[in-house]
């Protein structure tokens, strides 16, 4: 199949989502064209499959607000002539979904029918979305979709508490690549540098949002490191990290706390990682987790949104309500202070993310698009 794929191309989930899925369907031989304003952070090119288009705004004085959705629509509209595409893909509602439409119509025009898969990621619908000045848009663009999925049952759930929605929405959860090399020698050189042999390393990687409470990280490592010696790496950027580092600093802990910025050795990373917290106001997902527990790293994570579908209370890691540092912290050192419990851990971490193997998850996508285009 030829399929355009449209995505935020920043560090995003959706992002990641999106260029994973597009790499993998042209590793199956599937001409990829990812269609989006930079090239995606996790979009390596050598592939004869993989191409990308990229969408570019004129700046012009008169607009306060550069057009961007004018740009992509038209831009699709090109490429699907061009390269005779047979199906758009566009991840997160907000302003992908318009836009595919737009351009949907104006090929309608031109007699080219082409179908169109929303994927819904999350805050498109729960933070974003479902605020009055997009509410009218997004609720259209789904319903105008042909194939609508969202990423858990909680965001599928969320989607027609939140909007007046008249389409089935599938579920077809986000994915994780397995086959990743492990080189111990590399691993064990690279947490030296980091921590010292008996620390225990403790993760968080995000975009340092509000809705990730980047407080309640520090307040939970906090209270860990006064039990046992430890290390946190915190990775990503934005809003929240210049008070986190103060935070740590007024705490007295800036010594074990590592800020890293937006990186792109996450793999490296979580592959010495002990434990990953991610206590989240919501998550349709949590994506970070599911690439912490494919290193066999535990979660400890809230309990809200769609975390509860990934991170296996108990098993996986613990799950605690938003905002309950103190059990957060329990349940961390109930997995960190023993060697065999943590081992135990780490192995049903990697098992529980066998389940979301992309190669169990591909084939979901593929049935979807087959079945869009047969029936366009
Ligand atoms: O979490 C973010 O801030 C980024 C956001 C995005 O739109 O890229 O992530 C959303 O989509 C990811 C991929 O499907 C999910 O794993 C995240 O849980 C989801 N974020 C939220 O729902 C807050």
């Amino acid at each position: 199949m030829k399929i355009a794929i449209v995505c935020y191309p920043t560090f995003g989930g959706s992002g990641v989502v999106a260029t994973e899925l597009g790499l993998e369907l042209a590793h199956r031989g599937h001409e990829i064209h990812f269609i989006t304003y930079r090239q995606p952070v996790r979009l390596a090119l050598l592939n004869p499959n993989v191409h990308y288009h990229e969408v570019n705004v004129p700046e012009y004085p008169l607009f306060h607000y550069q057009p961007y959705e004018l740009a992509l629509s038209s831009k699709l509209v090109d490429m699907v002539k061009l390269y005779k595409i047979e199906l758009l893909h566009v991840h997160y509602a907000i302003p992908h979904a318009y836009a595919g439409y737009m351009a949907k119509q104006m090929l309608k025009d031109e007699g080219i029918v082409i179908p169109m898969v929303t994927t819904l990621h999350g805050t498109d619908i729960t933070l974003v979305g479902n605020h009055p000045f997009y509410k009218p848009a997004v609720n259209f663009s789904i319903n105008k979709s042909d194939v609508v999925t969202s990423v858990s049952q909680s965001l599928k759930d969320d989607t027609y508490n939140f909007f007046n929605i008249n389409k089935e929405i599938h579920v077809i959860p986000n994915f994780i690549e397995l086959d990743k090399t492990r080189n111990e020698s590399l691993i064990s050189c690279q947490r030296s540098v980091m921590a010292q042999k008996e620390e225990r390393i403790i993760t968080h990687i995000s975009n340092f949002r509000r809705v990730k409470r980047i407080p309640d990280i520090i307040k939970i490592f906090y209270k860990i490191q006064e039990k046992i010696p430890a290390k946190l790496m915190m990775v990503g950027d934005g809003p929240e990290k210049a008070k986190a580092e103060q935070l740590c600093s007024d705490l007295g802990i800036a010594d074990k706390v590592i800020f890293f910025g937006n990186s792109n050795e996450i793999d490296q990373i979580l592959s010495y990682s002990d434990l990953f917290l991610l206590p989240s106001e919501t998550e349709s997902f949590g994506l970070a987790a599911l690439e912490a527990m494919a290193w066999s790293v535990p979660v400890i994570s809230s309990n809200s949104g769609g975390l509860p579908e990934v991170n296996f209370d108990g098993i996986s890691g613990y799950l605690s309500n938003v905002g309950d540092v103190d059990s957060m912290a329990e349940n961390a050192l109930k997995i960190l202070t023993d060697e065999e419990t943590l081992k135990q851990f780490k192995a049903n971490a990697l098992h529980v993310a066998k389940q979301f193997d992309i190669k169990n998850i591909l084939p979901l996508y593929e049935n979807l698009y087959v079945k869009a285009i047969k029936e366009a």
